[in-house]
């Protein structure tokens, strides 16, 4: 797939924030680069969302790993610079570790001091009564996200879904520069890339064949609609592909079909008998892809 920048994306933010909401329902941790970036391991950053509807003043609310206890609200031992003090609903804080310059072209709501170990740590969000209200929890192996130098990708960041579980950037939806000026494997300041490419992904439908177990003879009419969450539908490319192994193995019949149609088969050309499958892929220009596949049929 084509890596993609951040412009293309603003076009569906509105719907990621409608899709975030599915978790949460005040201030979360969004986003943990633990292992700092490419132009240094100490560039840590880390990235909280408001997903309450209301904006919140973030005075006595605390941010808290190990022995480093941030105040986001006002400056402390380890809290070096507040910039902003109440967040707008869907908004995001970006908490930059030393000074400004660990994300280079975005400016910190928060610079903070104070290491997070590669091996993990528990992080705790805590409001202005001190009652927990989101963390980060390690699994056996340390962190459930995110990688240094060899991870993949390079110096990926941890990011939420909106299902409140945690995943590692992937990649292909991220914005932001580090101290060098590299493109970082993060998405400080917007969306997590996870919701990014479930709303990009063009979906598609198979309406003919549907049912299991049908058996298929002479000219038959496979059709299909797809359309592409944030793009044009007339722009996606229809290709058809076939299995006579029930999916271990593609063929594509026919490609460069329009993103609702429909297309006479002649199954005669195939072998009688067999587990058959038709899978119907819609490609967008920016070079992502949805799929949808048949249960298995038989030709006669
Ligand atoms: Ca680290
Ligand atoms: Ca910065
Ligand atoms: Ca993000």
């Amino acid at each position: 797939m084509k890596k993609v920048t951040w412009t293309v994306a603003c076009v569906c933010m509105g719907l990621l924030l409608g899709g975030l909401a599915c978790f949460g329902s005040g201030l979360i941790i969004s986003e943990v680069a633990w292992a700092g970036t490419a132009a240094s391991s100490t560039d840590e950053w880390i990235e909280l969302q408001n997903l309450g509807e209301v904006a919140l003043d973030l005075i006595g609310w605390q941010l808290a790993f190990g022995d480093v206890l941030i105040l986001l609200g006002e400056s402390g031992e380890d809290t070096l610079e507040v910039r902003t003090t109440v967040l707008e609903p869907g908004a995001f804080l970006i908490l930059e570790r030393t000074n400004d310059d660990t994300i280079s072209d975005i400016t910190a709501d928060i610079l903070y001091k104070g290491t997070l170990s590669n091996s993990g740590i528990p992080i705790e969000l805590r409001n202005s009564e001190g009652v927990v209200v989101d963390s980060v929890l390690l699994e056996e192996t340390g962190w459930p996200g995110g990688g240094a130098v060899d991870g993949e990708p390079p110096y990926c960041t941890m990011e939420r879904t909106s299902l409140g579980e945690w995943t590692s950037n992937n990649g292909i939806v991220r914005n932001g520069l580090d101290a060098d000026g590299n493109p970082m494997n993060g998405t400080p300041g917007q969306p997590n890339s996870a919701e990014i490419l479930a709303q990009w992904a063009p979906v598609v439908e198979l309406t003919f064949p549907t049912e299991e177990g049908s058996i298929l003879s002479g000219i038959e009419l496979v059709s299909w609609i797809a359309n592409d969450p944030n793009g044009v539908d007339s722009a996606l490319a229809i290709a058809i592909l076939i299995s006579a192994n029930e999916g271990d193995e593609w063929t594509v019949l026919i490609e460069n079909l329009a993103n609702t149609g429909s297309f006479s088969w002649d199954t005669t050309a195939h072998s009688s008998g067999g587990e058959y499958r038709i899978l119907i892929r819609a490609s967008d220009p920016e070079g992502f892809f949805g799929e949808a596949v048949s249960p298995v049929f038989e030709i006669l």
